[in-house]
This record gives structure tokens, C-alpha cells and sequence, in this order.
């Protein structure tokens, strides 16, 4: 878990989280989106989307040193994604949270990776790791009109 994040779960925020190509191709969009829908945070960008390389490259620019980026491009860009933003008071963290460590061996029971896949390599979804990252990721994944500003019916029975 990272502390740096726990400072900033009181504070409105926004993340980018993504189902894989393999997320999509095992049938699990729908059991993620509910994940983070039953939790309470508010969907404000949603579609599903065919990620050209160059994106893909620009996504992960921090791992590019690493030896496994040239497969994670091919993986991230071998099919289809879906792509989220999500909006709420610590949603970050809280994601993170919800998707369990890297490896999916090693991710808690109850979170995403950890019921859902097996390996690094196959780890079904992403969530970005800062705030800053946050709004980095969706300003990169979504253009500005494919967020929609909305208030959710449930919003005073989420939060008093
Ligand atoms: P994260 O997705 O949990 O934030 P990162 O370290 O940011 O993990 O790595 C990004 C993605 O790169 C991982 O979700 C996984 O798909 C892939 N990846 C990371 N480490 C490895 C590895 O050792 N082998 C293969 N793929 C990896
Ligand atoms: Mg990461």
C-alpha cells in the first residue's frame, strides 16, 4: 500500500482505471465496473477502445528501462481495453486497493487480481498510482468531452 496516498484520501479526486485486453476477452468488464460502482465512486468516463502503440508507450513511459516492456505494449495493445475514469473522495488509494498488488498470486482474496487472475503478465486491469497520475492518465486515455460532470441519486446516502 502506499503512504504517500493516504494524506490526500480526504480530498476530491479522479483515477484512471482500465480493464486489460484479457478482461475483456475472459468476460470480467462487467464484475470490475461493479466493483468500483458498489463501492460508491461515480463513473465519469467510460468506452472501449482499441489502443494504438505509441499510447501504449507514452501509458507506461516510467517502465520503458524495463525488461518486459516490449511485451506489455504488445499485451496492452493485442485487443481491445476499457477505459474508466472514476471520480471520488480518495478513489485513488482506494482503487489500489480494490485491485489488489501487481501480482495476482500475491493480491489479498476480495480484490480484483486477487479473485480474478493468476499472473503479472495477466493482471486484468490498471489503476493509476498517484492523483497526479490520475488526471495524467485520463487527460491521455479520454478528450475533454468524453467526461461527463453528473450527480449521482445516491450521493447524500454516501456520504453524510
Ligand atoms: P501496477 O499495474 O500494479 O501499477 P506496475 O509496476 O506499474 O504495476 O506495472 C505495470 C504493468 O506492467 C503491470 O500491471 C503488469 O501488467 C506489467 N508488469 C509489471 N511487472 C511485470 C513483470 O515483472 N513481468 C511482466 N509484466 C509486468
Ligand atoms: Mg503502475
Amino acid at each position: 500500500f502506499l503512504p504517500h496516498l493516504v494524506a490526500s484520501m480526504e480530498e476530491v479526486q479522479e483515477t484512471y482505471i482500465m480493464v486489460k485486453p484479457d478482461g475483456l476477452q475472459r468476460g470480467l468488464v462487467g464484475e470490475i465496473i461493479s466493483r468500483f460502482e458498489k463501492k460508491g465512486f461515480k463513473l465519469t468516463g467510460l468506452k472501449l477502445f482499441q489502443c494504438p502503440k505509441q499510447l501504449a508507450e507514452e501509458h507506461y513511459k516510467d517502465l520503458k528501462a524495463k525488461p518486459f516492456f516490449p511485451k506489455l505494449i504488445e499485451y496492452i495493445t493485442s485487443g481491445p481495453v476499457v477505459c474508466m475514469a472514476w471520480e471520488g473522495v480518495g478513489v485513488v488509494a482506494s482503487a489500489r486497493k480494490l485491485i489488489g498488488v501487481t501480482n495476482p498470486l500475491q493480491a489479498e482474496p476480495g480484490t480484483i487480481r486477487g479473485d480474478l487472475a493468476v499472473q503479472t503478465g495477466r493482471n486484468v486491469v490498471h489503476g493509476s498510482d498517484s492523483p497526479e497520475n490520475g488526471k495524467r492518465e485520463i487527460a491521455l486515455w479520454f478528450t475533454e468531452d468524453e467526461i461527463c460532470q453528473w450527480t449521482p441519486a445516491q450521493a447524500p446516502w454516501l456520504r453524510e
